[in-house]
């Protein structure tokens, strides 16, 4: 309170405030006060809030007289109070934001609603109290900041990649005056960016029929195909250049392929294509074998070459 003559003030006159429709109390302080300026305080209480500026109502002397040198009475109104719509007061917290969602087209692969998701720098949202400041953590480590709309929402893309594997992502507000939220539940994701490894494909033991088992000459014309690949994925078995069906690796990454129809005779290749539950896809080195179906010509007779040489062994 500014006075244009220095003043004696005796007692303990209030100025009366409205704080969001609540009537509070400012009181002299005397140690904060000169002649011609006179300090009221008030102390902010947990629970005062008012968004659109506070209301300085009139002064009350209480018994209190405010006189200037001469010993008369300055009239005990207020005027010329500057504006205050600009000064909130704010003691409460926003409520806790909403639990953390992935953003259109950000969760992967073969579910859009599982979180699991191959995109390592995911664009998040949710809502909050309008106009707070939202801080986003990802695994309880503050990882930036962004602002709730009008509306309440926000949205907010992951700068730094997240590693592989999973990480839970929440969220406070913070309004215009400092007061936080609780955090809010959490969104459980988890990072697959890795395309699967996959071995060359063979033939399975019992297709790779004749005299070596390891030859891939083989006259089994449906062979048995394996490998290995991510646990899980999708395999798709590549004969000769042309997809010819899809086998699924088991948790331990196995799989398994048996050719439906019978291939010709002479050599083949095989590759094979997987890919994960979050959409990454890898791709094997080709294999070639031999398909040899046919009987070979009957063997001639079989002649000793000399008294001592073993007999020789059946070809085929
Ligand atoms: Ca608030
Ligand atoms: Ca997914
Ligand atoms: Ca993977
Ligand atoms: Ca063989």
């Amino acid at each position: 309170m500014q006075l244009s003559e220095a003043v004696i003030v005796n007692g303990t006159p209030t100025i009366l405030l409205d704080i969001g429709g609540v009537q509070r109390v400012a009181v002299y302080n005397p140690a904060g006060s000169s002649g011609t300026a006179l300090r009221f305080d008030y102390v902010v209480q947990a629970g005062d809030n008012d968004a659109d500026g506070i209301t300085v109502k009139e002064l009350a002397l209480n018994g209190a007289s405010i006189t200037d040198a001469a010993r008369l009475a300055l009239p005990a109104t207020l005027g010329g109070i500057p504006g205050t719509q600009g000064v909130l007061v704010d003691t409460l917290a926003p409520d806790a934001p909403s639990v953390p969602v992935l953003a259109a087209g950000q969760d992967s692969g073969s579910s859009a609603t599982d979180g699991l998701t191959n995109v390592n720098r995911p664009t998040i949202g949710g809502t909050a109290e309008p106009g707070s400041t939202v801080t986003v953590m990802i695994d309880g480590v503050a990882r930036g900041t962004t602002t709730a709309g009008p509306g309440g929402a926000w949205s907010f893309t992951v700068t730094d990649p997240l590693t592989d594997g999973a990480h839970s992502i929440t969220t406070t507000a913070t309004d215009r005056a400092g007061n936080v939220s609780p955090a809010s539940p959490a969104l459980a994701l988890v990072i697959d960016a890795t395309p699967p490894v996959l071995s060359t494909p063979s033939l399975a033991p019992g297709s790779d029929s004749g005299v070596s088992a390891t030859d891939r000459i083989t006259g089994v014309t449906r062979p048995t195909l394996t490998g290995s690949a991510e646990p899980n994925s999708s395999v798709r078995v590549i004969l000769d250049g042309v997809v010819v069906g899809t086998a699924t690796a088991g948790p331990d990454g196995r799989w398994s392929f048996t050719v439906a129809d019978a291939l010709a005779d002479g050599d083949h290749s095989v590759a094979t294509e997987a890919t994960d539950a979050a959409g990454n896809t890898g791709r094997s080195a080709s294999q070639t074998f031999t398909i040899r179906s046919t009987a070979p010509g009957a063997p001639s007779a079989p002649t000793l070459a000399s008294a001592t040489a073993a007999p020789r062994p059946a070809t085929g």
